[in-house]
């Protein structure tokens, strides 16, 4: 019984979360404001061009088409100033485990996500080898919430999206998931990602008897 399990990458298998903020409240302060822990909660899942828009939406700042290409990028560059350092003792608690079953009883295994970075992510936790497919913000026209990522995802892993099962840690990724037709599974607060069909809080809190009866369903 051959299932698809795609995962998206930030906030389910890497916290790197926390660098975008790093970057992106540099950012603002340059501008003259300052972002909090908790509007940087709401850019999760959000592509790149979108979440500069919401900040500046923040900040009362508009740009012009010149000097938000340069914000974009000097955001960039200090993003992968940060990635450079990552290695795999950043994946996140129970996650080569999981992966480790998935490839043991020959699962489909492919990468959701909404970073144009993800690749270079992968490569530096050492798990790149891992993905049969990797889907990213490169590879599709339409951001989550559209279900496109992850359509692609089934596509490339050869698997119909009734058959596949996708772990998010954002609102706009359950949303995708579920209008993809797929089993979603929300990592976080049952607050925040209640219109997943299951939630847990991390990995940890998923059994490998849990993961079975996907793959049997
Ligand atoms: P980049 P995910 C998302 O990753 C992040 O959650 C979001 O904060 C970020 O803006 C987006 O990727 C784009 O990232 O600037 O690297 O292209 O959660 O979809 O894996
Ligand atoms: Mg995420």
């Amino acid at each position: 019984n051959k299932k698809g399990f795609i995962f998206d990458l930030d906030g389910v298998i890497v916290d790197t979360a926390k660098y975008h903020y790093l970057s992106w409240k540099s950012l603002a302060n340059e501008l003259g404001f300052d972002i909090t822990l908790e509007q940087n909660e709401q850019l999760k899942g959000v592509s790149r061009v979108r979440s500069l828009e919401i900040i500046l939406g923040w900040g009362n700042k508009t740009l012009t088409e010149e000097a938000f290409a340069k914000y974009m990028a000097e955001k960039n560059d200090n993003y992968l100033s940060h990635i450079a350092q990552m290695d795999a003792g950043e994946i996140l608690p129970d996650i080569p485990k999981t992966l480790n079953y998935l490839q043991e009883t020959q699962q489909g295994i492919a990468l959701g996500s909404a970073s144009k970075n993800a690749r270079k992510i992968l490569q530096k936790v050492n798990l790149y080898e891992t993905f049969q497919a990797i889907v990213d913000g490169n590879d599709v026209s339409k951001a989550k919430p559209d279900p496109e990522v992850f359509l692609i995802a089934a596509q490339q892993l050869n698997t119909v999206p009734t058959d596949c099962i996708v772990f998010e840690d954002s609102v706009a990724g359950v949303t995708a998931a579920n209008a993809a037709g797929m089993i979603s599974i929300g990592i976080g607060s049952d607050e925040t990602l209640g219109h997943a069909d299951y939630v847990f809080n991390d990995f940890t809190e998923i059994q490998t008897r849990f993961i079975e009866e996907l793959i049997n369903r």
